[in-house]
């Protein structure tokens, strides 16, 4: 079954009076992520690897392919009447497609190429996307009192990870289900159903170098995470948020972006990293928090707010949380 094919079939049953708008959605950022997967498949052979001498919003150095994969999807989602706000890492402002309107109801968010540090290494690196409605009884004009909601309001949210092979994993909040790009015919097709994180998992992710940077309850953590009585975890940390956290989804653990001394907010970003992976991980049955508070029920306060993460198998995030509360 193909990805078009699922979303379908799964609105008709569970949604029979859905118009289709979403499915129509997300096929463009299906669409979009084909186009990306061959391009970074491809990014040796032609001149676009490297950086473009830029850096953005984020003060960080902006690798060729980021633009592509930015370009990439807004044009695929420009062509779809329903989408009315686009916010992109990449981008300083939101870029307004169409007034926002019952018909242009959608706004995307998205990482179009995270870990973009990793590209010329040939690591793996990912798409994250999150999509939510315009608010009701907002006055004209006023952008970001649409895009600033919080997680728990979003509709729909994935990811696609550019590894060994393509891969999809996407929820509208029944359920997470997982697509292998099939090169053979250019199509998605399901390779997991309504998958479950393990509710724990012996594996830790996180940057130890920057250990005496993280709050003293983490320190603590990696403390005890080593000792005979934790019972033996591991480590692994790709350094690409997708990468990470799709191991964690599949196979179980935790993944920690703390607070450090550098970047007292976390690094990663809450609209459309933390959130969309947020969302995956509930509805997988997982958890995700930034130490006060679940990320789904943040508030947000602004465009590219930077929220600490910690997420993944239930049991493991609560455990984080029992040595550190923010
Ligand atoms: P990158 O800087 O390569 O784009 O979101 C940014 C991100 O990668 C995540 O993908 C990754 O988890 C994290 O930063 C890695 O940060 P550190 O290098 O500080 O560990």
């Amino acid at each position: 079954m193909t990805i078009e094919q699922h979303i379908q079939e799964r609105q008709r049953v569970l949604h029979p009076e859905a118009t289709g708008q979403l499915t129509m959605l997300l096929s463009a950022i299906t669409l979009a992520t084909k186009i990306i997967a061959d391009h970074v498949r491809r990014a040796g052979l032609v001149d676009i690897l490297g950086c473009t001498g830029q850096t953005n919003v984020q003060g960080e150095i902006v690798q060729k392919l980021d633009i592509i994969a930015n370009e990439t999807i807004a044009r695929c989602l420009g062509y779809r009447d329903n989408v009315g706000i686009m916010v992109s890492e990449e981008d300083d402002e939101p870029r307004i497609l169409k007034e926002l309107s019952s018909k242009a109801k959608y706004i995307v968010l998205f990482d179009p190429l995270d870990g973009s540090s990793n590209i010329d290494v040939n690591v793996s690196i990912g798409t994250i996307f999150s999509v939510l409605q315009r608010r009701r009884g907002v006055e004209a004009g006023k952008v970001m009192d649409h895009i600033l909601q919080p997680g728990l309001k979003q509709v729909a949210s994935g990811y696609v990870i550019y590894s060994s092979s393509t891969v999809m994993a996407y929820t509208t909040g029944d359920g997470v289900h997982m697509f292998t790009l099939d090169p053979s015919i250019g199509a998605y097709r399901l390779s997991r159903e309504s998958v479950t994180m393990p509710p724990g998992g012996k594996t830790y992710s996180v940057n130890e170098a920057y250990r005496s940077q993280f709050p003293d309850g983490i320190q603590e953590y990696l403390e005890w995470v080593k000792t005979d009585e934790a019972g033996g975890y591991g480590l692994r940390y790709i350094g690409s948020l997708v990468a990470d956290f799709h191991r964690t989804l599949l196979k179980g653990g935790v993944f920690l972006y703390p607070p450090t001394k550098k970047t007292p907010q976390g690094k990663l970003r809450l609209l459309y990293e933390a959130n969309p992976l947020a969302f995956i991980a509930e509805q997988a049955g997982g958890a995700a928090t930034n130490g006060r508070q679940r990320i789904l029920k943040v508030e947000p306060t602004a465009l590219h707010e930077r929220t600490p993460l910690v997420i993944g198998s239930k049991a493991e995030v609560d455990r984080v949380l029992s040595f550190w509360r923010a």
